[in-house]
């Protein structure tokens, strides 16, 4: 059997692939993003991606919500658009009007819901030929839309978490924690997709078999919002980065060494919000420039 190529992916890693800012740039230099989530009960989910994604330095970020948390949702983000879609039941009610909507990549999942019009929605989503952040609530529906995403021309990424995980590959959480470099990287390779498995000593699978491991955070991320303001960094370095691979395990490195910061800098592994991780990427970034 051909040895796993696996590798631990460090500061100096990050420091020498982060994008580099010219002079002449502009926000649609940087890139627009599209964040698709939220519903009645779980609207701050996509404000924290949302701002994440600010922080992480998205040019353009427009937060795609539910109309029944539309007037919340954007009262909370003022740097970000927002476009309302149709709902029901609180939640997205499949398909809206794409027109006029210029993006250069996408994240879908954070607070979403588990609606039918969820599920319509995700499948006719994934169909967009631009770089894709699969998180949360999205990847609930994995089994409908699998299929489209391996004949996808655009980088896919999906951010399960364990339980996320045994659910998509149809095991049991046990099973996955017990095989986590196996798990991932078949699913990557089967579905060509870069797969994060989340949790203590994330992996980033890729499409070809390689595994990178990321060594920061710590258990003050074990709290609700961690993984949606995840998916915001992550959205936010693959429109700024050249490479997936890079721009994947730079958005995780970066997530768990604000959390380490926070830690070191007056928090304790208990009182650390999600939110508070969002403001201490201005450390963590600026520490790598
Ligand atoms: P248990 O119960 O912990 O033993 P789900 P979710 C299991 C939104 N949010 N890490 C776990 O087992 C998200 O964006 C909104 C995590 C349980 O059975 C999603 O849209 C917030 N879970 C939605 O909530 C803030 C593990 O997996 C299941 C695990 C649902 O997301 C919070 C949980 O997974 C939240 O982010 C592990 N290591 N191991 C907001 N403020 O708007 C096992 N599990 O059911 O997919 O739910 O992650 O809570
Ligand atoms: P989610 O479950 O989607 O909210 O995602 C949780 C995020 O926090 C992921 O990025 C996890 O890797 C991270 N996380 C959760 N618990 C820990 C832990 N004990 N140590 C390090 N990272 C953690
Ligand atoms: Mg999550």
């Amino acid at each position: 059997a051909k040895a796993a190529a696996r590798f631990l992916w460090e500061e100096g890693d990050v420091a020498r692939t982060m994008p580099k800012r010219t002079r002449s740039a502009h926000k649609g230099t940087h890139g627009k993003l599209l964040i698709v989530g939220g519903s009645k009960a779980m609207s701050g989910a996509v404000t924290m991606a949302a701002r994440a994604a600010l922080r992480g330095g998205a040019g353009l970020v427009t937060m795609a919500v539910p109309e029944t948390v539309y007037e919340v949702v954007a009262s909370r983000v003022p740097e970000a658009m927002c476009r309302l879609w149709p709902a029901e039941d609180g939640a997205f009610a499949g398909a809206a009007d794409w027109d006029g909507l210029d993006i250069d990549a996408m994240a879908i999942g954070p607070g979403m819901g588990r609606t039918d019009g969820v599920r319509r929605l995700v499948s006719e989503l994934v169909r967009q030929p631009v770089p894709l952040v699969l998180d949360a609530d999205a990847l609930f529906f994995w089994d409908d839309y699998a299929e489209q995403v391996r004949g996808r021309s655009a980088p896919t990424v999906i951010t399960p978490h364990p339980g996320e995980m045994a659910r998509i590959v149809h095991r049991s959480v046990r099973d996955v924690e017990h095989d986590r470099f196996g798990v991932s990287k078949r699913l990557a390779i089967e579905y060509g997709v870069y797969v994060v498995l989340k949790g203590p000593y994330t992996i980033v699978a890729t499409p070809d078999g390689a595994q990178y491991v990321n060594a920061t955070g710590n258990p003050a991320l074990a709290k609700g919002g961690s993984g949606d303001v995840l998916t915001g960094i992550m959205a936010a370095f693959l429109l700024q980065h050249k490479e997936v691979q890079p721009a994947v395990s730079n958005a995780v490195f970066v997530h768990g060494k604000a959390a380490d910061w926070l830690v070191q800098h007056g928090h304790s592994p208990w009182d650390v919000l999600a939110s508070d991780v969002i403001d201490a990427l201005p450390a963590v970034l600026a520490s790598l420039t």
